[in-house]
């Protein structure tokens, strides 16, 4: 027998959301939201627009370099512009971002450079940025964890006295892991100045978010003592505002804030996944009509400011960042192997020195064999 969950529905509801243009682009006033915005004038939003254009264009480069054996994997973030662009730019340039593999969007917004984006997925080093002159960990690939070090490193800052908060950036997926539900504890027990931005883009590679939340997600927070909002999350100006709403919260020292911005993964989990094997193409088809750049144009075009001039404009810098971003990774130069032990701990390392030893002897068995 097939019993329904009664709260089934509520959690895949996408449109039971905090919003400020709607997927025709047209403009809504949200109470909650309107007022982080005011100040969001046309040339503002063209930023934004212009911002989601490039990290698009960024995107669509990792995918073509990873098809060509440039980069060994590639997560596509097609369809979370409005997420990634939106919450990261309301940070403060001191505040500190703890981003997953998706969010090249807000290793972007941080400040980063064309070869932050595609080396380390080429396998040229472990990170090419350094984390605090972009004030941006390395991008997490364990599901979950710099939820624990965003928590971490907030209680620090309130210990230290600073009014800088941390950014905690994750998946539908790892609220499921026990990391994340423990930094939540962490956060709201010591009060500590950090924001969780869930980015439910409706699936965990194969596993639709239905099976992981009975109910949203935005609503699993309050039960920690901290306080949520969920909006939509193809809508820059609610992300935006929503983010600016839970900075402000906890950079007056409330304690943590949460989001759940519901989008949508257009592409494939990574380039080595092949997602018509599990889900339709009319759902595809849905979140393509809620496209988070369209909307956005909708909106300037009616407001008269998306002429010719700025359209050549932002097509411009994204071909030049695009070339930046495909010198980057066909001009690579291979490190000497054994270099891949470096700068994994600032300290001599025991353990790191067994492995970089047992690698180089690895490595040794190859010349013997030729010189046999
Ligand atoms: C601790 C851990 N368990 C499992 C994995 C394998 N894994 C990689 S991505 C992923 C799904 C994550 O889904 P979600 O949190 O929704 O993020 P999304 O990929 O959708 O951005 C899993 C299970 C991992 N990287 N780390
Ligand atoms: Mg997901």
């Amino acid at each position: 027998m097939h019993t329904l969950n009664p709260m089934a529905d509520l959690a895949t509801d996408v449109d039971d959301v905090a919003r400020l243009l709607t997927p025709a682009g047209e403009r809504v006033v949200d109470p909650d939201l309107q007022q982080w915005i005011e100040d969001v004038d046309t040339a503002a939003i063209q930023r934004l627009y212009r911002d989601m254009v490039l990290l698009r264009r960024i995107d669509a480069e990792g995918v073509a370099l990873q098809r060509q054996g440039q980069v060994g994997l590639w997560p596509p973030c097609q369809g979370q512009e409005a997420t990634q662009i939106g919450t990261a730019r309301a940070l403060r340039a001191d505040d500190f971002a703890f981003p997953s593999y998706r969010e090249t969007g807000v290793v972007y917004a941080r400040g980063g450079k064309p070869s932050d984006y595609v080396l380390a997925w080429r396998g040229e080093g472990h990170s090419t940025y350094d984390p605090y002159e972009l004030h941006t960990a390395t991008q997490q690939i364990i599901i979950g964890a710099q939820s624990l070090h965003a928590v971490g490193y907030a209680m620090g800052v309130q210990r230290d006295g600073g009014d800088q908060v941390a950014a905690a950036y994750f998946g539908d997926g790892a609220t499921s892991q026990g990391d994340v539900n423990e930094a939540m504890v962490f956060a709201s027990s010591f009060g500590a100045p950090v924001v969780f931005v869930c980015t439910n883009n409706q699936w965990a590679i194969s596993e639709p978010v239905s099976v992981q939340a009975r109910f949203p997600i935005a609503g699993r927070a309050p039960g920690f003592g901290i306080p949520s909002m969920r909006v939509d999350g193809n809508d820059v100006l609610a992300c935006l505002a929503a983010m600016r709403w839970a900075i402000d919260h906890a950079r007056k020292g409330r304690g943590p804030a949460f989001l759940e911005a519901v989008t949508y993964r257009m592409g494939p989990h990574t380039t080595s996944d092949d997602p018509t094997r599990y889900r339709d193409k009319e759902e595809v088809e849905i979140w393509r009509r809620r496209d988070p750049i369209d909307r956005v144009e909708a909106l300037l075009r009616a407001e008269g400011v998306f002429d010719d001039a700025f359209v050549a404009e932002v097509a411009a810098d994204a071909d030049a960042l695009a070339a930046e971003v495909r010198q980057a990774a066909m001009g690579a130069v291979t490190r000497a192997p054994l270099s891949i032990f470096d700068d994994v701990y600032a300290e001599p390392h025991s353990g790191i020195d067994e492995q970089r030893a047992a690698y180089a002897a690895y490595l040794d068995g190859f010349a013997a064999t030729q010189e046999g």
